[in-house]
């Protein structure tokens, strides 16, 4: 019996440091959206939930050389597309990166990417205390015409 408490109690112990020391990001319906022949850039979708405060700083894939966060806002009846340095993830509430708000740009694609084509990505995430861990994504890519109001994005 009290071996059994012992054992209970270090379990839980270790179960608590785990997660103050680390934000435990959970990413969900990451998808990609698919390209045409020589089209330089799309966008990246994703769930973001942690149970604590955490903020999303930055993102790399192989496929792409850059990969940018960018927020869309309608301003009047404008729609404007702005980078931010980071996307907060609010505990408890997460955030949806998804077409029309935030999302990533990946910035000149090393090649076309076809509906049902699984790209990775490399999230880093940065906690309250300033620990960053990283977390690897897997996206599926989605037919061009998806939802969402991303299809008439500027070539660069
Ligand atoms: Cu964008």
């Amino acid at each position: 019996m009290r071996a059994e408490l012992k054992y209970w109690l270090a379990t839980t112990l270790v179960m608590a440091a785990t997660s103050s020391a680390f934000a435990q990001v959970k990413v969900t319906d990451a998808w990609v959206r698919a390209t045409v022949a020589q089209q330089g850039v799309t966008g990246a979708f994703m769930r973001l939930d942690s149970a604590t405060d955490a903020r999303l700083i930055s993102v790399t894939t192989p496929i792409a050389a850059a990969v940018e966060m960018h927020r869309m806002s309608m301003e009047g009846d404008v729609m404007k597309m702005a980078p931010v340095s980071g996307i907060d993830i609010p505990a408890g509430k997460g955030v949806s990166l998804q077409p029309g708000g935030y999302h990533l740009m990946m910035i000149k694609l090393k090649s076309q990417i076809k509906a049902g084509d699984m790209i990775p990505f490399t999230l880093l995430i940065e906690d309250q205390d300033h620990q960053r861990t990283s977390v690897e994504v897997r996206a599926t890519a989605r037919p061009l015409n998806a939802p969402g109001g991303m299809g008439a994005m500027p070539r660069k």
